[in-house]
């Protein structure tokens, strides 16, 4: 198959699943042209829901998205799942080419799935999701689902990847007291208390509702539904997908959508930017790394003198990367 970039980018945009794989596969490596090709298709996209759900490990977070994303299917929506570090598999599927496995949920009707690494991202969200998600944006996904377990940065990352954020809870592992310590409030537009078959299922609602009721929101602003689901029946899955249309609305007729996309453009803008700036840092120190180093053990400057200097050299230009 012809993977030039301008195959590439008129594959992806008539939504080819091998030249959206493939890309994914250059950009998620860091490939250079992949940069290319990417800018090329920036203006194609702005039309995916773009969904973050986190949680934590085992807690049925893949077994949801799965339920979900057959429902968006059977609405005629193409849909597209994102698994970060996934540790658990999606269902059904056969394996196409290189870690994507297409899930059937009726005749030739598919949903393309895409395992990730958080590589380089101090263990938040890696520049690859960001540029993942645009790439299954421009190539016509109504839907995109980002699963990341929700523990150390890719779960305060999420909210800055996705418009829509889903935090899930299970009964009976202390998650209510873990989610007051990792910030959850702050992230979750949706609460999901998955395996509400279990005991405690009461319980956890509650202690839910209780702090949301000291959390202050605004006029306007939208507040957090508490849903309940057996992912594994299916049962409360549709309540999930009104709730997720709820906040998609809300979302385009409030100005908090809009802050949120600029938010999430930001957020990309500053991670390719730290990628970049990091790149060319390491070739201009790359001839005098050892030299700088020996000369701060000797005293001779400090370190942070020695950033200083090859920032400075970066920023003029005077690098040996055009
Ligand atoms: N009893 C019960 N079990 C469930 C429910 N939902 C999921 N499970 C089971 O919980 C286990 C973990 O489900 P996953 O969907 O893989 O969970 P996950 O959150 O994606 O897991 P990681 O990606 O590994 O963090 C599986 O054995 C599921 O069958 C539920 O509602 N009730
Ligand atoms: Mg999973």
């Amino acid at each position: 198959m012809d993977f030039s970039n301008e195959a590439l980018i008129s594959g992806v945009k008539a939504g080819n699943l091998r030249s959206v794989s493939r890309l994914i596969t250059l950009a998620e490596n860091g490939v250079p042209r992949a940069r290319t090709v990417m800018a090329e298709l920036y203006r194609s996209g702005g039309h995916a829901h773009v969904i973050g759900v986190t949680g934590s490990p085992g807690a049925g977070k893949s077994t949801l998205v799965d339920q979900l994303a057959s429902t968006f299917r059977k609405d005629g929506k193409k849909v597209a799942i994102l698994a970060i570090d996934p540790t658990s598999p999606f269902s059904g599927g056969a394996v196409l080419g290189d870690r994507i496995r297409m899930v059937k949920t009726a005749e030739d009707d598919t949903i393309f799935i895409r395992s990730m690494a958080t590589r380089g991202a101090l263990g938040g969200l890696s520049r690859g999701t960001l540029d993942a998600v645009q790439i299954l944006d421009a190539a016509g996904f109504d839907v995109i689902f980002v699963e990341t377990v929700g523990v150390g940065q890719a779960e305060v990352d999420i909210v800055r990847t996705a418009d829509t954020c889903v935090v899930v809870l299970v009964p009976g592992m202390g998650d209510s007291v873990q989610a007051i310590k990792a910030g959850i409030l702050e992230i979750a537009d949706l609460f999901v208390i998955n395996k509400a078959d279990r005991d405690g299922a009461d319980m956890l609602h509650k202690d839910i509702r209780v702090l949301l009721s000291l959390a202050e929101y605004e006029e306007g602003s939208f507040k957090p539904p508490i849903l309940r689901t057996i992912a594994t029946e299916g049962s409360g899955v549709s309540e999930v997908v009104e709730s997720l249309g709820e906040h998609t609305r809300w979302l385009s007729s409030s100005k908090e959508g809009k802050k949120r996309r600029l938010k999430i453009l930001e957020e990309r803008v500053m991670k390719i930017a730290s990628e970049i700036l990091y790149e060319k840092l390491a070739q201009v120190a790359h001839d005098r790394v050892a030299g700088l180093i020996q000369d701060c053990f000797e005293k001779r400057t400090d370190p942070y003198a020695v950033v200083e200097k090859l920032v400075g050299e970066v920023l003029s230009g005077n690098d040996k990367t055009e």
